[in-house]
C-alpha cells in the first residue's frame, strides 16, 4: 500500500485527490492544522478513511515528526494561503505560509534522510505568470507576479527547482491554472457567483457584489487537475507542468454562463453590483495556458468544459441552498 501525505487536505483540492488516492487504494495521511477543528471535523466526515496528522508549515518541528511518523512515499504539498486577495492584506503570513513552507517542508525531508525516497509533489500556480510576458503561457514563459501570493508561490517553485538540481530530488511542480468546482470556497470570485446566482434564483438574494469583471483565466475543473498531480509522481523523472485547458474566459463570461445555468432573465446588469473592496491593488488580465507537456507526457487532457463546469456549480449550489432555508 502506498503511503501518500497531502498538506492542505482540507481545501478544495486536498478533498479531490484524497478521493482519487484512496480510490487507487493508497493509505492517505491528511496534515490539518490543529486550530481548525471545523475543518478537521468536516473532512473526517467526508472522508473517514484518511489519517490526520497535526503540522504546520510554519512549524518545521513539526514537518519533522509528522514524516517521521507517516513515512510517506509520495507527499503532495497543496498547502497554502491560497487566497490571492488576502495576500495584500497579510503579505508576510502569505510569504511565511505559501513560500517558506515549502523551504521548511523540503528541508524536513532531508532532515529525515527521506530525499531519496520520497516523491514530492508542488503546487506551483499560473499566478507566478502575473503579468503574463507571453501568450498562451507554457513552463518556458518568464514569470511575473502581481501579488504577495504570486511572488511566495515563485519562491516556493523555485526552491522545488533548486532542491531538485542540488540534491537529486524527486520534485514535480504542477504550474496549474484556475480550477474550480463545487468544492470551492465561497471566497473565490467562481463559487462567489454560483452561490450567489443560485440565490438568487431561489430569491434569497438581490445582487451579487463583485469587482473587477474584465479580467480573463484559463478555468478547469479541480477534478480533473488532481490526476495530473498523481501522473506527475509517476514518472521516473521529477519535472514541471503547466495544467491548464487551453481556453480563457472573463469573470463576466462566467456570470453569463451562470445566468445561463439557472435559467434566469435579463443580463449580467441586472444581477452584478460593482465593489471597489473586490478589486486588487495590481491584477493579473489574462491567463491562458498551454499544456501540450503534460498532454505528450503524462497523457492528461481536461474533460470538463467550462459550461459544463459552470453548470455543475450552479446546480450543485441550488441543490444546497434550497436544502438550507
Ligand atoms: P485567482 O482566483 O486570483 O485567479 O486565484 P479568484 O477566483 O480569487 O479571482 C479571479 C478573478 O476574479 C476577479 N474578481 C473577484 N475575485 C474574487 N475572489 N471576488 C470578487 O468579488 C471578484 N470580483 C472580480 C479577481 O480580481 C480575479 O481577477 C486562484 C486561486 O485559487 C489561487 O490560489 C490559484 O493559484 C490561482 O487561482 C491559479
Amino acid at each position: 500500500m502506498t503511503r501518500a501525505l497531502i498538506t492542505g487536505v482540507t481545501g478544495q483540492d486536498g478533498k479531490h485527490l484524497s478521493e482519487l488516492l484512496l480510490a487507487k487504494g493508497y493509505e492517505v495521511f491528511g496534515m490539518v492544522n490543529g486550530q481548525r477543528q471545523d475543518d478537521s471535523k468536516n473532512l473526517s466526515d467526508e472522508f473517514p478513511s484518511v489519517k490526520q496528522v497535526r503540522g504546520d508549515l510554519t512549524d518545521s518541528s513539526s514537518l519533522v515528526r509528522v514524516l517521521e511518523e507517516t513515512q510517506p512515499e509520495e507527499v503532495y504539498n497543496l498547502g497554502a494561503i491560497s487566497f490571492v486577495g488576502m495576500s495584500f492584506q497579510q503579505p508576510e503570513l502569505t510569504a511565511n505560509v505559501t513560500g517558506m513552507g515549502v523551504l521548511r517542508l523540503l528541508e524536513a525531508i532531508r532532515a529525515t534522510k527521506m530525499s531519496e525516497r520520497v516523491r514530492v509533489y508542488q503546487a506551483s500556480s499560473s499566478e507566478m505568470f502575473g503579468k503574463v510576458q507571453e501568450v498562451p503561457q507554457t513552463e518556458k514563459t518568464a514569470f511575473y507576479p502581481r501579488s504577495p501570493y504570486g511572488v511566495a508561490k515563485v519562491f516556493a517553485h523555485q526552491a522545488c527547482v533548486n532542491y531538485r538540481e542540488a540534491y537529486g530530488m524527486h520534485i514535480s511542480c504542477g504550474i496549474l491554472f484556475n480550477h474550480e468546482g463545487e468544492r470551492r470556497g465561497p471566497e473565490f470570485v467562481t463559487r462567489k457567483i454560483s452561490q450567489g446566482i443560485a440565490r438568487i434564483k431561489l430569491g434569497k438574494q438581490d445582487k451579487i457584489l463583485l469587482g473587477d469583471l474584465t479580467p480573463r483565466r484559463d478555468w478547469g475543473y479541480a477534478g480533473d487537475y488532481v490526476q495530473a498531480m498523481w501522473k506527475m509522481l509517476q514518472q521516473t523523472e521529477p519535472d514541471d507542468y503547466v495544467i491548464s485547458t487551453g481556453i480563457t474566459h472573463s469573470v463576466r463570461n462566467f456570470v453569463e454562463q451562470a445566468i445561463m445555468a439557472a435559467d434566469l432573465p435579463g443580463s449580467v446588469e441586472n444581477y452584478i453590483e460593482f465593489d471597489s473592496r473586490f478589486t486588487r491593488p495590481s491584477e493579473v488580465d489574462l491567463l491562458i495556458g498551454d499544456s501540450t507537456k503534460a498532454r505528450e507526457r503524462l497523457n492528461w487532457i481536461p474533460k470538463v468544459s467550462f459550461e459544463e463546469l459552470v453548470t455543475r456549480m450552479v446546480k450543485s449550489d441550488l441543490l444546497l441552498e434550497s436544502r438550507n432555508p
